[in-house]
């Protein structure tokens, strides 16, 4: 039995910004600090920062006034800041980057009065917080799930649309419901750089690299994380048998079983040392040899807040 890991897997910039922003704050602060929503998607991030002087919320209404608020990594909608700011929060803003990007994209549109068709999945906090940032009453934001919620779309004026999308989308799904959506709607238009991000586009091709040398994929990371689902499912189409697990204490023995080489790779979300105890684990139970795919080197960072710099 052979381990092959996926490269680049794991945290993302957006991720590791996010947590360096809490983890600043509570040194800074030395208060109890809430976040809205989970600040990424992972289960043991989560129960670590609670540990930690760390109360999360579903919504701000929840939270004292005058307490510390932060947004977590896939961001919030307008109306969800302006309340902060009514119950005079201070607000730190983890919300990455890139998804940063794609609400300017939606907010931009709405001024505009460009009639906006967005791909995303109904109920995801970053799509949420995505459409939130459309508030014009005279022109419209649609949500589409599938290429199936192309025929329900009726627009005003099919000279004036646009689409934008999720940042942790499957590429391969997403582009066939752009060219669909192309067919139907012939002059749309969309961002000029795309907005499902680095992490996710790096991660689906390193799982498909690694789908080519594997005879089981493990793929970890938390149930309600998108962009791990994403590489769960490709992982599946690519015909290989592919689990996500949360942590090596999921894994049965019967699923290893005759396999030789056994891939890893872990959402942006999922810290290092859950792959680190997956390979220990593996090691005890008779894998011989780790290697690691080549892949893309991720070189991108963001900074986090000046006021946090400590
Ligand atoms: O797992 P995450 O917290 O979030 P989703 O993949 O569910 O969006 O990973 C960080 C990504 C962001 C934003
Ligand atoms: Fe940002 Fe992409 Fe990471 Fe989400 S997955 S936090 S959009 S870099």
């Amino acid at each position: 039995m052979h381990i092959v890991l996926a490269n680049p897997r794991g945290f993302c910039a957006g991720v590791k910004r996010a947590i360096s922003i809490v983890e600043n704050a509570l040194k800074f602060y030395k208060k109890v600090i809430y976040i809205k929503h989970e600040l990424v998607h992972n289960k043991y991030i989560i129960e670590k920062l609670r540990k930690k002087k760390v109360i999360f919320v579903e919504k701000i209404s929840d939270i004292p006034n005058y307490s510390i608020v932060v947004f977590s990594a896939h961001g919030v909608s307008k109306k969800t800041k302006e309340e902060a700011i009514k119950k005079k929060l201070i607000i730190l803003n983890a919300t990455c980057p890139l998804v940063t990007k794609v609400h300017k994209e939606v907010e931009n549109s709405s001024k505009k009065g460009i009639e906006t068709i967005f791909i995303g999945h109904k109920n995801h906090p970053e799509v949420i917080g995505t459409l939130g940032h459309y508030n014009n009453k005279d022109s419209k934001i649609h949500l589409i799930q599938s290429i199936k919620d192309i025929k329900k779309i009726s627009v005003k004026n099919n000279r004036k649309l646009n689409y934008f999308t999720q940042t942790t989308l499957s590429i391969k799904n997403t582009q066939n419901i752009i060219k669909s959506l192309k067919k139907k709607f012939p002059y749309i238009s969309g961002p000029k750089k795309e907005d499902i991000c680095y992490a996710t586009t790096n991660r689906q091709n390193a799982i498909l690299k690694l789908s080519k040398i594997s005879n089981i994929i493990f793929v970890i990371g938390s149930k309600n994380s998108s962009n791990t689902n994403r590489l769960t499912e490709i992982g599946k189409e690519t015909g290989i048998y592919t689990k996500q697990i949360e942590s090596f204490l999921e894994i049965k023995k019967k699923w290893i079983k005759n396999k030789k080489y056994i891939g890893i790779t872990a959402g942006a979300s999922a810290p290092e040392f859950l792959v680190k105890q997956v390979v220990k684990y593996l090691q005890k139970i008779g894998a011989i040899t780790i290697k690691e795919m080549p892949g893309t080197k991720e070189e991108i960072t963001f900074n986090i807040p000046k006021n946090l710099f400590l």
